[in-house]
């Protein structure tokens, strides 16, 4: 596709840092108190920008991404807590769908996650998961497919997280996934969440954090550079 804008978008600048330091002719814009770094990565026009924690600031960075910058496409990379057994720290998670976990008006009968005129899971663009499924393959990394539930707290609680995994099947949790979900489907613009497990949301949770949120950060920035290589095919 020609005159494509892609951007990149992750929370913390340890997620992005490894995306920008290989970006080719980088201008700096601030806009609501954010930074924006607009440049090219092999050819491809690119703007990459850390939101700061949680589902606010998400949730106004993407709409900038898009409204401001004119990117016609939304690549989220970072490090997630894990819910399934089947995610280790280092391994790759992208949402096929996405569900805010702290979302409750419960008291007036709705189900968790849901409020009226929304929907409790946003579906990810259908083509960048079949993209990112063939550049696994090429690079013969395990992909998990799953659903992220988001919302504002780091959890380090095993109740907590056992919670949000059954009550939204989730397999991974963090804090800003979803918030690119409902901006992204709201004004109609493909997206794809890639997380890699930084720890397992339980008691060890921001020991492991801290420890693994360089390292993971980066597994997920590798591949979604790889991504856009691949989107330029
Ligand atoms: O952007 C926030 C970061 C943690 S808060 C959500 N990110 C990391 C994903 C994540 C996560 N979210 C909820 C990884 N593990 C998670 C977990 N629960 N267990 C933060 C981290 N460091 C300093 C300040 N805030």
């Amino acid at each position: 596709m020609t005159s494509r804008k892609i951007a990149i978008m992750g929370a913390m600048p340890e997620e992005i840092e490894p995306i920008i330091s290989k970006l080719e002719n980088v201008e700096t814009m601030v806009y609501g108190a954010n930074k924006y770094y607009e440049g090219h990565y092999h050819g491809q026009k690119v703007v990459v920008a850390y939101s700061k924690i949680g589902k606010v600031f998400a949730t106004l960075t993407a709409t900038t991404l898009i409204e401001k910058f004119g990117c016609d496409t939304l690549l989220f990379s970072g490090v997630a807590g894990a819910i399934s057994d089947e995610l280790q720290i280092g391994d790759l998670i992208i949402a096929k769908s996405l569900c805010q976990h702290d979302l409750d008006i419960t008291a007036f009968g709705h189900p968790f996650g849901y409020v009226p005129e929304g929907e409790v899971f946003i579906p990810a663009d259908a083509t960048l998961l079949n993209i990112a499924k063939d550049v696994a393959k090429q690079k013969e990394l395990t992909l998990k497919e799953g659903i992220i539930a988001t919302g504002d707290q780091f959890v380090a609680d095993e109740e907590r997280k056992n919670w949000i995994g059954s009550t939204f099947k989730a397999d991974a949790l963090e804090m800003e996934g979803a918030s690119v979900a409902v901006v992204c489907n709201a004004l109609n613009v493909p997206f794809f969440i890639l997380r890699a497990i930084s720890d397992s949301a339980d008691m060890d949770a921001s020991f492991n954090f801290d420890e693994f949120l360089e390292s993971s950060a980066k597994i997920s920035a590798d591949f979604v550079l790889s991504m856009v290589d691949e989107l330029g095919q």
